[in-house]
């Protein structure tokens, strides 16, 4: 007869989705692994990672912060990988430290990425208008072919004019200019760009994405006078978290605008300095339930 089948359990029913995030650490300021691990976690994914960098602080607004670069240990962490065998349903890379841990990664892509796998690449470098410290335009051209590798690119105004060659323009576009920025991102060889800090009015700001070859959407909420820091890693990484989950890209980008709006309001109102980030901790909870996780306790 049939006898006894083995259980399933803790085979492919239910099996937990696993998210690989290669971002550097900063221990203080809130910003890269600080945030990812939190958030990609709160929507009940497995987030593993590979640190880039270790910094003692993020490079905005602070100086003298040591910088420890890992890039040495990549290799030998993927090899060890690849000896028990090990998969990723996506890979988030965020704050790369040099041009040749985007040769890396790009390699990590090729071997852990592939059909049914969601490659997200947040091209971090710049904002307002400047590249961060450390970053030149060789660093920019490599970043332009990662972001070719990518099924999904979420920059900033300021990045993608960095990988289109244009202007930055920080105010006064429509939507026109937008879906242009938009088209010629897609044409870099991602299926989906995700544009962030994009305002047509006045008060609001939110995010502009568009699918190659297919659909256009744009979320704002309020905008929060000030400058925060870590903002564009706490938005890429709630998107990446809420689409692994499984929400449609627009969902996902609505979700995503809400809780870094959240968390940038609870900042101001609490008054804390901006370059220690945001307390996004204190929106977790929203974004989770906006997301569809059943915030209470579980039996088991
Ligand atoms: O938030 C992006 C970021 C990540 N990691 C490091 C950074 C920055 C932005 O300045 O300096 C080390």
């Amino acid at each position: 007869g049939e006898g006894i089948k083995a259980s399933k359990k803790g085979s492919s029913m239910n099996r937990q989705k696993r998210v690989l995030a290669i971002h550097d650490i900063s221990c203080i300021g809130k910003c890269s692994l600080t945030v990812a691990i939190p958030i990609i976690s709160a929507a009940e994914l497995e987030c593993a990672v590979i640190p880039t960098a270790v910094l003692s602080t993020h490079t905005g607004e602070f100086t003298g912060y040591t910088f420890r670069d890992l890039t040495d240990d990549i290799e030998p962490i993927c090899k060890h990988w690849r000896s028990f065998g090990i998969g990723f349903d996506a890979i988030y890379t965020g704050y790369l430290g040099s041009a040749k841990q985007i040769s890396l990664v790009r390699s990590i892509i090729d071997t852990f990425g592939g059909e049914g796998k969601t490659v997200f690449v947040d091209p971090v470098m710049a904002d307002a208008g400047r590249l961060y410290a450390n970053f030149d335009m060789a660093f920019v051209s490599e970043m332009r072919s990662l972001c070719a590798e990518a099924d999904v690119i979420t920059p900033n105004l300021t990045e993608a004019a960095f990988l289109l060659g244009g202007e930055y323009r920080e105010s006064g576009y429509g939507e026109e200019y937008i879906k242009e920025t938009l088209g010629a991102l897609c044409e870099l060889g991602p299926k989906a760009a995700m544009l962030s800090g994009v305002s047509y009015e006045d008060g609001k700001i939110g995010a502009a994405y568009l699918e190659r070859g297919g659909d256009y959407g744009y979320f704002a909420d309020e905008r929060i006078p000030g400058f925060y820091h870590g903002t564009g890693d706490v938005f890429a990484s709630a998107l990446v978290a809420a689409y692994v989950r499984g929400m449609s890209m627009s969902d996902a980008a609505a979700a995503a605008v809400r809780f870094t709006t959240k968390s940038i309001r609870l900042t101001a109102a609490a008054g804390s300095a901006p370059r220690f980030g945001v307390r996004f901790e204190e929106a977790l909870c929203d974004f989770m339930r906006d997301i569809g996780v059943f915030v209470e306790s579980r039996n088991g």
